[in-house]
């Protein structure tokens, strides 16, 4: 029932493991690309196979607006429905009672939240979550939660917190009465080390496969975001996956993985794809810049992407001069290859002790 969770390696507290789901094998530490709208923007599913993408999430608020549960119940689920057969992890909702702060009700039994699409209103319970997250078919649901913004007095975080805890309650024990998905527990707090310690606490006495640190990279400094989940860490089991919510920046990652994270996702590396910018391992590149112009080299020599293999700089620059989708198209492409090397390179050297010097060479890069 829900996953299998091995802890292969640890060297400090980096951690190398392998989740069994349903619908493959994850090796962590891992990212996930992620694909909101049943599609990671610009990505076939093909194109996601052939960057090593493992794992990609999806989010039940908004699948649930558009197309609607009915369209994904017709479809057998997410997978079919997209043409991906590999795991895919849903996001709960949770986040957007924090995005879409405006116009939005909370209340004991749930949110009220705007639709972006029309402006209608929608009451997402615990409950309609479960049910949407099962009607989807993910590998890996997530408990709603309340993803508290920064700047939250005490008092707000405590009931913040409280909310969370009661509706991680009622997610586990309605998807339980409904499937035998995994599903995992998020742990708020705010920034408050007393609180962050209560909700890890609560969240990890109830019965989840794994544990997701939320609430963090909301617009805070750095270091608080290190701060805190350093904090938070040790307060969860060793024996199940750890979940960083929205985290794409190589620096944070290998930050993270340091600090014992298996799993994170961003839009970061797809939206900065789309405005020009390429993650390589000397840093980022702007594709636009002026100096690209006659340079028939690729975007980074040792890269084996498919971009990489194929198109030189001067080509990319042009696509992006003229508006051409697929400039685009291409340096997602790279990025997301780019994400899933820095994953496996940070798997391998777990695997032989150098996740130091790796951190070093990334950190040098990306400061
Ligand atoms: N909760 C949920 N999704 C999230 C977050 C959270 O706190 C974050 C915070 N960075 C990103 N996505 N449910
Ligand atoms: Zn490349």
């Amino acid at each position: 029932m829900g996953l299998k969770f091995e802890l292969l390696k640890t060297t400090k507290n980096a951690r190398r493991g392998r989740i069994y789901l349903p619908h493959g094998v994850v090796e962590t530490p891992t990212f996930m690309p992620v694909g909101t709208n049943a599609n990671v923007k610009l990505m076939t599913p093909e194109n996601l196979k052939n960057v090593g993408a493992q794992i990609i999430l999806a989010n039940a608020f908004h699948l649930y607006l558009k197309p609607g549960i009915e369209v994904l119940k017709h479809h057998d689920g997410i997978h079919n429905f997209m043409n991906w057969d590999r795991p895919v992890l849903t996001d709960s909702g949770g986040f957007q009672v924090f995005s879409l702060r405006k116009g939005r009700k909370i209340t004991k039994d749930g949110v009220l939240i705007k639709s972006p699409l029309d402006g209608s209103m929608h009451m997402i319970t615990p409950e309609l979550s479960m049910e949407i997250q099962n009607t989807i078919g993910s590998d890996i649901v997530m408990a709603f939660d309340y993803c508290a913004e920064p700047g939250i007095t005490h008092q707000e975080a405590v009931y913040a917190l409280e909310l969370t805890t009661q509706w991680a309650e009622r997610s586990l024990k309605k998807i339980r009465s409904l499937s035998d998905q995994a599903i995992f527990g998020i742990v708020q707090g705010a920034f408050f080390k007393d609180l962050r310690e209560r909700s890890a606490k609560e969240i990890t006495s109830m019965n989840f496969d794994g544990f997701a640190i939320g609430g963090l990279s909301v617009g805070e400094e750095y270091n608080l975001t290190l701060e805190m989940t350093e904090f938070t860490v040790p307060l969860l089991p060793e024996n199940k996956p750890r979940y960083f919510m929205g985290a794409g920046a190589p620096k944070l990652i290998v930050d993270l993985v340091n600090l014992g994270v298996d799993v994170f996702d961003s839009v970061l590396p797809t939206r900065v794809a789309r405005h020009g910018q390429a993650l390589t391992w000397k840093g980022k590149i702007n594709i636009r810049a002026a100096k690209h112009k006659f340079d028939k080299t690729p975007i980074d020599k040792e890269c084996k992407c498919y971009t990489c293999r194929n198109y030189s700089r001067a080509y990319l620059r042009h696509l992006f001069d003229r508006g051409e989708a697929l400039g685009q198209i291409l340096l997602t492409i790279h990025n997301l290859h780019f994400m899933m090397d820095l994953s496996k390179r940070i798997r391998e050297s777990i695997d032989n002790d150098t996740f130091e010097d790796l951190r070093g060479e990334v950190l040098k890069y990306y400061a």
